[in-house]
């Protein structure tokens, strides 16, 4: 045999090929890869699924991560055994903690050689024991489809999660026999399963939420997952409540809505919107999360709402409610669980709920009057270096409700949620507050982009966290995909000097970067690429790159003292 899809003297597919069938039938279309399988990529290729190449693994698992989050399909991220499996282990951990389906699909040794020091060889299973759901090594050549099928099982149903399949270099080119059951089952897309709630429970929060004085809805990720944003907003419509969103919530809800909160958590200092929130939140008798993992940041150090309250919680995993607040636990899907919920307060009266509206919605247009006044100078600003908030308000201006926005971890994460408007329930805004990893933010667009070829994709990074992935500027540049790219230089790792100023009075010596051109790495990736200094050239350029149906970079130089309005900083940095 020549090459290793060359089909057996009997014709008899290979292994390679069952997996590329299976996958087919998955519904997949694109893989994040870099050569690696061999066999299994040149199948898939043979079947038309594209393969895009990443320059490192753990921006190609990102990609997949981002892909995966825009289409509610499973992300596939291919890699070699060894080396590269361990680079693998950033993104898949950051899917495990952001509820995202990813299916890594790893070269294994061959199996005669396994367990005797085989070159690149370590325990993969136990490697990826930590930052996945499932890890299992494919070992005979008839159980292909099963273990295709198990794998993307177990990633999209439940709460959604990364997998990894070990795929040995020798069984990719052993002739295959088909799944003895035939399969024809498409998988890929997420949630797999849609289980609804205890009616009873259901029953139950509706008489809570009808009879609240003071309800709030605290939507998280969980929301997007179950594509369940529009249930959502029929949810505030028909029972008046004020819904509010952590990072990960962003754009469940329209921010312009009478009843959106906005933005919650730790995130809610000087100059925030949800500042000026506080009584509505401290006054809540009745909260409820709706696929919220109720985590640190989201509920401000645990410390954000009454302990008077009662709580409800909507989730698919069981284990996440009651971590921290005890709650009447609705464990379902969230989009079906929201329906059977607006099924039973249709049922009710709910004048309570309508009498409260206008007081409720009165109290918002307040807080964002506050909350525009407060920020008026800063987002006007036309100082030199640039102040983010001028960027914010200028790209606020010209997002659309199909623009995905993605955010790199650190100051970025946060100025994209609090600073910029989602224009419809359902809008989406990337970041990785899995676990914040920097440098996840740029090849998270690169799979936006690939997600979602016709709509814009813009993209906001810390010049630290884009130090981590320069390289897959040339990724966008071959694989032609267009990401407006957004660069703050402040030539410092922000919020790590700001942290440590407010909690030593100093930072170490690590803080501040040489000078970096990064339009000039950016146009030796073969790209176009301007450094933005005066505040009068942010719009136009702006308006330009997300015009292009190319690339563009623009690398934005902005004033290190700035910092987005996080609760550790009040009174302790400069404002
Ligand atoms: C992989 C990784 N390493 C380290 C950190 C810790 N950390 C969080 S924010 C930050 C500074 C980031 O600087 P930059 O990307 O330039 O963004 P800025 O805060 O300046 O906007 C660091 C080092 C992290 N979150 N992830
Ligand atoms: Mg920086």
């Amino acid at each position: 045999m020549t090459h290793a899809t060359a089909r057996t003297m009997t014709d008899v597919p290979t292994a390679a090929q069952r997996i590329a069938a299976a996958l087919r039938r998955h519904g997949v279309e694109i893989m994040f890869s870099q050569s690696l399988p061999s066999a299994l990529i040149l199948a898939c290729e043979d079947l038309g699924i594209r393969q895009i190449v990443y320059r490192t693994e753990n921006a190609g698992g990102a990609m997949a991560d981002g892909y995966a989050r825009r289409t509610n399909r499973i992300g596939i991220v291919t890699a070699q055994n060894g080396p590269a499996a361990t680079l693998l282990v950033p993104p898949l951990a950051e899917a495990l903690k952001a509820s995202v389906p990813v299916l890594a699909l790893v070269q294994e040794v061959n199996r005669p050689h396994a367990d005797r020091n085989a070159f690149q060889e370590i325990d993969h299973v136990t490697l990826f024991a930590s930052c996945t759901k499932w890890a299992r090594r494919l070992t005979d050549a008839s159980r292909v489809e099963d273990y295709i099928d198990m794998a993307i099982v177990a990633a999209t149903s439940g709460r959604p999660a990364p997998v990894a399949l070990m795929l040995p270099a020798d069984l990719l080119i052993e002739p295959a026999a088909p799944a003895p059951y035939s399969r024809t089952a498409r998988l890929g897309a997420w949630p797999l399963d849609r289980p609804v709630a205890d009616p009873v429970a259901v029953a139950e929060a509706a008489e809570l939420i009808a009879a609240a004085r003071c309800p709030l809805i605290v939507a998280g990720g969980g929301v997007h997952g179950s594509q369940a944003h529009e249930d959502l907003a029929r949810l505030q419509a028909l029972a008046a409540l004020p819904v509010a969103y952590t990072m990960m919530g962003k754009g469940a809800v329209d921010d312009a809505s009478p009843l959106t909160v906005g933005l919650i958590g730790n995130v809610m200092g000087a100059r925030s919107l949800g500042r000026h929130l506080r009584p509505l939140i401290d006054g809540a008798d009745v909260i409820a999360f709706v696929g919220s993992r109720t985590n640190q940041n989201g509920t401000d150090n645990w410390t954000l709402f009454p302990k008077t309250a009662r709580f409800i919680h909507v989730d698919i995993e069981s284990t996440e409610i009651g971590r921290t607040y005890e709650a009447l636990r609705l464990v379902g899907d969230i989009r079906e669980t929201l329906r059977a919920l607006i099924k039973e307060l249709e049922g009710r009266k709910l004048q309570v709920r309508r009498d409260k509206a206008e007081a409720i919605e009165a109290q918002i247009r307040t807080a964002r009057a506050a909350r525009e006044q407060a920020n008026t100078a800063v987002a006007m600003s036309d100082s030199r270096p640039l102040r983010p908030e001028r960027i914010l308000r200028e790209l606020n201006a010209l997002l659309t409700p199909n623009t995905t926005v993605v955010a790199d971890a650190s100051y970025s994460s946060a100025w994209i949620a609090g600073y910029l408007d989602s224009r419809v329930a359902g809008m989406r805004f990337l970041s990785p507050r899995g676990l914040a990893g920097l440098g996840w933010g740029f090849p998270m667009a690169i799979g936006a982009k690939a997600a979602r070829p016709a709509d814009p994709v813009v993209c906001l990074a810390g010049d630290g966290g884009f130090g981590h992935v320069w390289s897959e500027l040339e990724t966008v540049a071959r694989e032609e995909l267009a990401v407006t790219l957004l660069i703050l230089n402040n030539q410092v790792l922000g919020f790590q000097k700001d942290a440590e100023t407010v909690k030593f009075g100093r930072y170490t010596g690590a803080c501040h970067f040489s000078p970096v051109d990064h339009a000039a790495v950016a146009r030796a990736c073969g790209l176009e690429a301007h450094r933005v200094e005066d505040a009068a050239d942010v719009r136009p350029r702006l308006a330009e790159a997300l015009g292009s149906s190319r690339t563009v970079v623009l690398e934005l130089m902005t004033d290190p003292d700035a910092y987005p309005p996080l609760t550790m900083f009040d009174g302790a940095l400069g404002y």
